[in-house]
């Protein structure tokens, strides 16, 4: 049994960020099954979201004070680098965590591709709304990982480890996918991290 224990399910874009993070630092941990909400959950996480990690009696909630616990308490790659590289990631990070969520991922993916697998109805209107955002966001990503690049510079960063999981999931959904493969040095940067073997040990079942 690992020390490291970390709870959620994989087709959470947040888990996988985690869940990458880890490997790409070599750090063993076993994966928990978690009932969202339920009185487990709440003790471990009373805002009822995952991941959550454990580390012996340490908890941990919140993806990025995750990773800089993991840079803190262990060697490997570090996932928030020193100096400039840090602020890109850090910058990149926050952007994730403010706009493209809620516009790409909540906005539009989860409307189109998630709520249908729940049983749940589709809003048109949010798409509607959150699409001519997501069309400005794209190229700017692209830009961002131009010339062979990664989201926190030369080196792959956490930054890398949050976008993975949903330009997969955006390259995936009929009202983005057009998007995603327009974009050049995006489409390059994709496919160069889903060759890597944290991303290929995370892809979640679809269906
Ligand atoms: N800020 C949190 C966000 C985590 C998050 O939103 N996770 C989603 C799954 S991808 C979740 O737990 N949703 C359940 C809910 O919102 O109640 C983090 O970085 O860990």
């Amino acid at each position: 049994m690992a020390d490291i224990k970390l709870y959620g399910f994989n087709m959470s874009t947040y888990v996988r960020t985690a869940r990458i993070g880890l490997i790409e630092k070599d750090i063993a941990y076993d994966s928990m099954p978690l009932e969202m909400w339920s009185e487990e959950h709440l003790a471990l996480n009373p805002f009822g979201k995952i991941p959550v990690m454990k580390h012996g009696e340490t908890v941990i909630i919140e993806s990025l004070a995750i990773a800089a616990y993991l840079d803190a308490h262990f060697g490997g790659p570090r996932l928030i680098p020193e100096g400039a590289a840090g602020v890109r990631t850090m910058q990149w990070i926050g952007s994730f965590n403010d706009s493209v969520q809620s516009q790409l991922n909540m906005g539009v993916v989860f409307e189109r591709v998630a709520k249908p697998m729940f049983g749940m109805e589709t809003n048109e209107e949010t798409i509607a709304e959150n699409m001519p955002k997501v069309e400005r966001m794209m190229p700017v990503l692209d830009a961002a990982v131009a010339n062979g690049g990664h989201f926190g510079g030369n080196e792959p960063t956490q930054a890398d480890w949050y976008f993975v999981p949903s330009i997969n999931y955006a390259a995936m959904c009929p009202d983005t996918q057009d998007l995603v493969a327009a974009q050049p040095n995006l489409s390059d940067w994709l496919g160069r991290m889903n060759a890597r073997a944290s991303v290929q040990a995370n892809v979640p079942e679809m269906g």
